[in-house]
């Protein structure tokens, strides 16, 4: 199967309104986040596309690193410029989730889940993440980015130790090589729908929340300065912050963080 991406490759029959009507496409960069932002501040269309076959500097959250083999992956960022309050941006990263997933079941036939906030998982495992930026103006967002990572033909052996446990890739669950070319046109495909229904009042916050799958269970939520919260997470706002049942009683919004399953009960 060849598998080699280009910007002309990409754009070809792709048939999308907004997103990557400009494509970048680089075999090596730092991060895809870090280009897309200095394109979008020199003006880069809202829609553009920033793609790398590899990144040197790859991030997560909280300069965390994100870690892929060449050619084994999905790595892209996207520039959008909604007209939405900042509160109201999580909107994007619900509309990019719901779009990945539904672009990878279309094409691998397997079952997508996303756990809050920002993680793409299969069988409970994480086949990819989300990195969504912004930059204020005076009136609002001036524009966003919206990161993707996603593991498609990567041996999960090829990732760091402490990775195995909780990794997984699109041909590791599914059996065979994914066409990352067909994925990615997919995936365009389903963000765009989902990004023009969200400019135009509708949000994916319901097919969002239908596919968290920590909603319902008993979670610790670990804050970026490592403090802790657990309870139940009962469900997610209209702006995408975490609503946490404490022990309490209390019902406690959470806007960042990390969450691990904690077994019913644990102390
Ligand atoms: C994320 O952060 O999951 C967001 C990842 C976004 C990466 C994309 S790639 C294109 C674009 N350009 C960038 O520079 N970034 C975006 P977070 O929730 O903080 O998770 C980071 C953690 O995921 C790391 O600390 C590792 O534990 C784990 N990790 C790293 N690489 C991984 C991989 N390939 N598969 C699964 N987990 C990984």
């Amino acid at each position: 199967m060849t598998d080699e991406l280009s910007a002309a490759r990409i754009a070809k029959g792709l048939g999308t309104r907004l997103v990557a009507r400009q494509v970048v496409y680089q075999e090596e960069t730092g991060s895809t986040n870090d280009d897309a932002r200095s394109l979008a501040q020199s003006g880069a269309p809202e829609g553009t596309l920033v793609l790398a076959d590899h990144q040197s500097r790859g991030r997560g959250r909280l300069n965390r690193s994100w870690t892929a083999p060449p050619g084994s992956s999905l790595l892209m960022s996207l520039v959008f410029r909604p007209d939405l309050p900042p509160a109201a941006v999580q909107g994007l990263t619900m509309a990019c989730g719901v779009g990945v997933a539904e672009g990878v079941e279309a094409q691998t036939g397997l079952t997508v889940g996303l756990k809050w906030p920002n993680d793409i998982l299969v069988d409970g495992l994480k086949v990819g993440g989300m990195l969504t930026e912004i930059s204020l103006g005076a009136r609002g967002i001036d524009f966003a980015i919206v990161g993707i990572g996603l593991n498609v033909n990567l041996h999960p052996g090829d990732l760091p130790d402490d990775l195995l446990v909780k990794a997984n890739s699109l041909s590791a669950a599914c059996g065979r090589p994914v066409s990352r070319l067909a994925l990615l046109q997919e995936i365009l495909r389903r963000i765009d729908a989902r990004y023009q229904a969200l400019v135009g009042g509708h949000s994916p916050h319901r097919a969002w929340q239908q596919r968290l799958v920590t909603l319902g269970q008993r979670v610790r939520v670990t804050e970026s300065g490592g403090a802790f919260k657990e309870g139940i997470a009962e469900g997610v706002d209209a702006n995408g912050a975490l609503l946490l049942r404490l022990d309490s009683g209390e019902l406690c919004t959470v806007l960042a963080g990390d969450v691990t399953l904690r077994p019913s009960g644990f102390a």
